[in-house]
């Protein structure tokens, strides 16, 4: 049963007109607050039905009848929430929505706050606090293959996986305590190698999940494009290819793009923040060069660059400059008019990006190599949607201080330190785990988590 006292009570569907809008009530008093407020029109009375009970009647208040509705009763800990819960669904009029609200915080319930019913489903036991943010995630998934992670998430995938690292080295932590507390007694000794065995795994794991976190955070978000290449290389026709249709202005005249033209496109299954850029040069004309400088700016922040260079031309200094500039970035050399002669040192490209690709922006030849390749060099290719992913900053900080500790505890034993060093090591790793799945999480850090939801949710 609940340790809440309060009967909390919020419209859970949006505040717009709709076919159906529902009145969410949770809370001990839930039954009778939502009895108050309710005339059934057959036999059935909401205190004395069974849980999973839909009940047809109308919701009044003090003013008389306000709506038809169908009342939906749950038993706890049958619920979402482990309370016992009465949705009202009327009419999805935002008049007749607020009225019923009000209705049911006069019979005694309290508004709920942001969040406060999945809270409670996590307090009662429910969910554990990284399925309570998969619930938020799937809310405001915006693509398929978000909703499909964050779905895997509230599966629990993610609280599984971390449980099994977890018991992992609660294992190992309890075996080198006992072995180090009695050791008169007959504990089978556990070998250097076996602990650097348990470790070098939860290590392992560990890093696996941390590096799902940037491929997850480019499915959900999308990632910042530049495309950029000196004037006159084919970027905008570029850009409006991928856009699939004219963006942005495209001319034969050097120096067209001034401004930042920017779109969101989804290139085989990546999501691209594209920005097309003005032609990289030394120019005497002043918006021109403000744009250059745009640019320039584009191309240092950007999470991808899409280098485009002239095959049919020879590498000028400013696509010399164009390719130091990106060394060591995320980028992609595109060498575009692959339908001209070729007349462009495509070695000196391959020495400094590993990623090229021809494309024939006019004819659109090639871009479906390059679709391929994006998905290279971010990740996604053979990314398992349905396993394990870190799916925010709160959580990733949490697996990056668990797997701190457990490269520290990996030190204190190649060290040959005592084994209650490592031993501290491995608490600290197990403390940072429990804490991403809120088995230990403090009240801030819950209070922080729902405190980002929706009312009603
Ligand atoms: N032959 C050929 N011409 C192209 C290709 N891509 C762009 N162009 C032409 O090159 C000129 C400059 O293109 P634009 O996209 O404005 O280049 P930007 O200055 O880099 O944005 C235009 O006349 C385009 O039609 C291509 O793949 N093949
Ligand atoms: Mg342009």
């Amino acid at each position: 049963m609940s340790l809440e006292a309060t009967t909390i009570a919020a419209i859970s569907t949006p505040l717009a007109v709709g076919g159906i809008g529902v009145i969410r009530i949770s809370g001990k008093q839930a039954r009778q607050v939502a009895s108050k407020v309710f005339s059934p029109v057959g036999s059935r009375q909401i205190l004395t039905v069974s849980g999973y009970t839909a009940i047809y009647g109308r919701v009044f208040d003090q003013d008389g009848d306000i709506d038809d509705a169908v009342v939906t009763v749950f038993i706890a800990p049958r619920s979402y929430t482990g309370e016992d819960v009465v949705e009202i669904s009327c009419h999805g009029g935002l008049y007749l929505l607020q009225r019923t609200l009000r209705a049911v915080l006069d019979a005694g319930a309290v508004p709920a706050a942001a969040g406060e019913f999945t809270k409670r489903a996590f307090l009662n036991g429910k969910l554990s606090l990284t399925q309570a943010e998969a619930v938020m995630d799937l809310i405001s998934a915006q693509g398929e293959q978000a909703a499909r992670s964050a779905l895997s998430m509230r599966d629990g995938k993610l609280f599984r996986k971390i449980s099994g690292i977890t018991s992992g080295l609660l294992q190992t932590a309890a075996h080198l305590s006992a072995w180090v507390d009695y050791p008169e007694e007959e504990i089978p000794e556990i070998t250097d190698t076996e602990i650097l065995t348990a470790l070098t795994t939860a290590k392992e794991q560990l890093a696996t999940l941390l590096a799902t976190f940037d491929v997850g955070r480019v499915m959900k978000e999308g990632v910042e494009t530049a495309i950029v290449g000196r004037p006159n290389v084919g970027k905008s026709t570029l850009m409006n290819l991928l856009a699939g249709f004219q963006r942005s202005i495209v001319t034969d005249i050097p120096g067209t793009t001034r401004d930042i033209v920017e779109d969101t496109v989804n290139v085989g299954g990546a999501i691209l923040r594209l920005a097309d850029t003005a032609g990289l040069r030394e120019t005497d004309d002043v918006v021109e060069s403000v744009g250059v400088e745009l640019a320039r700016k584009k191309l240092e922040t950007a999470g991808l660059v899409l280098a485009v260079f002239d095959s049919s031309d020879l590498l000028s200094d400013e696509d010399m400059r164009l390719i130091e500039a990106i060394k060591g970035r995320p980028a992609i050399a595109i060498v575009n008019k692959s339908d001209l002669e070729q007349k462009i040192d495509l070695e000196l490209i391959k020495s400094s990006i590993p990623h090229l690709v021809y494309t024939s922006a006019q004819s659109g030849q090639g871009v479906e190599e390059l679709a391929n390749v994006i998905a290279q060099v971010l990740g996604l290719y053979h990314f398992d949607t349905s396993a394990a992913m870190i799916a925010n900053e709160r959580q990733r900080i949490c697996a990056e201080r668990a797997k701190t500790a457990v490269d520290e505890a990996l030190a204190a034993l190649n060290s040959c330190f005592t084994f209650d060093a490592v031993n501290v090591c491995i608490d600290d790793a197990i403390a940072a785990l429990l804490e991403l799945t809120g088995e230990r999480a403090s009240e801030a850090v819950v209070n922080e988590v729902f405190h980002n939801f929706c009312v009603g949710k």
